[in-house]
């Protein structure tokens, strides 16, 4: 069986298939049917307002996990706005209810993360995708046109040249070997050679590797307003979920406001916050480790900033940030992200390109891709660069990373074609 159809039936009944919806979802949200729009396990709720919702509150929330005709009427209303889905978990300690089994509470995750790739894909799904089921429908038998026309689809969705032209020798070679005449057959092809690109014999490893001891360092690089802060929140936000301890330090100490902006997220998010403006970034640096050793926490996440015009001096100031984490945490920085913006396209891997010559990346945060039809690029990256995407940002709120999943990125880009 191709990746086509596994990734398919993977995730069946993920989006319509009320079978496969767990029955509490089901006696709850009975007017599914009339509000197609409204997935089960979402919900619209105001980030603040949360906040500090007390435990009694939280159970009762539980109780009734329903999605009530305000819920709706918000939903509706906001078709235009940001549409937040907010996990059950960050706003409750885990641990706490007794609801449900733990397997259970493991498909929703999986159910309300596939939504999140699904809803924040609809961009490059709409764009490029329906570009691709389009030429299926368009011709019967597949020509020069075919793949004159894929070709240009493929290279429009910024997956980039070479991998491109890789991908249609070999896409050519299977269609001559296997004896495809039917484009429909070939759209399974397709996707499965997309995937061969991006695993390419390769072990995947998108989790962050936490040290046993002492608390683990993650460096976050790229240039300015890639979304570094906010992923850095984002992070914290799921890290904390998982009941990890987390300090966030300002070493942005370049740019006004990028220290303060950080301490916001920081109070949004629950995380312990070291930052010091206009001062040495290696020094906060120090100074934040310091902290962090002595308060026991168990993850540092190190914002910085990312003049990538003056490569010299931000070689420089990176190696100097490394030197002091060396000194003071043994092997160092666990992980070096860095961070790109998914809307910015071929200029994200020149900028890849460029930090890989200045320092040791450990892996990509692929950001905005909510906001662009080139989800290509995830692909154009692994080749290119050869650096694993670990996590995605769909979205501007503290819920909207993922770990990046092959599986429900593919499913996400290609459920209208499967
Ligand atoms: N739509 C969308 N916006 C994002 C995402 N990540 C960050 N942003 C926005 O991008 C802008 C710059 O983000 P910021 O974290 O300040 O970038 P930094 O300069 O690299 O620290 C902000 O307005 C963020 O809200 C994302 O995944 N999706
Ligand atoms: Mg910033």
């Amino acid at each position: 069986m191709g990746l086509f159809s596994k990734i398919k039936n993977m995730f069946k009944g993920y989006d319509e298939d009320e079978n496969n919806i767990p029955e509490k979802e089901i006696e709850e949200v009975d007017s599914e049917k009339e509000v197609e729009e409204i997935e089960p396990s979402e919900k619209t709720v105001e980030e603040e307002d949360n906040q500090d919702i007390s435990e009694e509150e939280l159970e009762e929330d539980e109780e009734s996990d329903n999605i009530s005709e305000e819920d709706i009427d918000d939903e509706q209303n906001e078709e235009d706005s940001e549409l937040e889905v907010v996990e059950e978990g960050p706003k409750k300690k885990s641990g706490l209810f007794g609801i449900g089994s733990r397997k259970e509470k493991k498909i929703e995750e999986e159910k309300k993360s596939v939504k999140v790739y699904e809803k924040g894909l609809s961009r490059s799904r709409e764009g490029f995708v329906s570009k691709l089921a389009n030429l299926t429908n368009k011709y019967k038998k597949i020509t020069d046109e075919y793949f004159d026309e894929l070709e240009e689809i493929l290279i429009m969705a910024d997956i980039g040249v070479n991998t491109v032209m890789e991908f249609m020798d070999r896409l050519r070679e299977r269609v001559k070997k296997e004896n495809i005449t039917d484009p429909s057959v070939l759209k399974e092809i397709i996707v499965d050679e997309l995937f061969i690109i991006y695993v390419n014999d390769e072990v995947l490893s998108n989790k962050i590797q936490y040290r046993e001891e002492g608390p683990t360092i993650v460096l976050f690089i790229g240039v300015n307003g890639v979304g570094k802060t906010t992923t850095i929140a984002k992070l914290a936000n799921k890290m904390i979920d998982e009941g990890k301890k987390v300090l966030m330090v300002g070493a942005d100490t370049f740019r006004a406001g990028a220290v303060e902006q950080l301490r916001e997220w920081s109070v949004k998010v629950g995380a312990g916050f070291y930052g010091k403006e206009e001062s040495d970034p290696a020094s906060v640096v120090y100074d934040g480790i310091e902290l962090a050793k002595k308060e026991d926490y168990d993850v540092v996440l190190i914002d910085t900033a990312g003049r990538l015009q003056n490569k010299v001096n931000l070689m420089k100031e990176l190696e100097k940030i490394n030197k002091v984490i060396d000194g003071l945490v043994d092997g160092g920085a666990s992980e070096t992200l860095l961070v790109i913006d998914a809307t910015t396209g071929q200029n994200g891997i020149s900028q890849a390109k460029a930090f890989q010559e200045i320092t040791n990346i450990t892996g990509i945060v692929l950001t905005k891709l909510d906001g662009t039809a080139k989800g290509g690029i995830v692909l154009a990256i692994k080749e290119s660069v050869g650096i694993p995407v670990k996590y995605i940002g769909l979205g501007e709120t503290k819920d909207d990373l993922q770990v990046f999943d092959i599986e429900k990125y593919i499913y996400g880009l290609f459920k209208d074609m499967m």
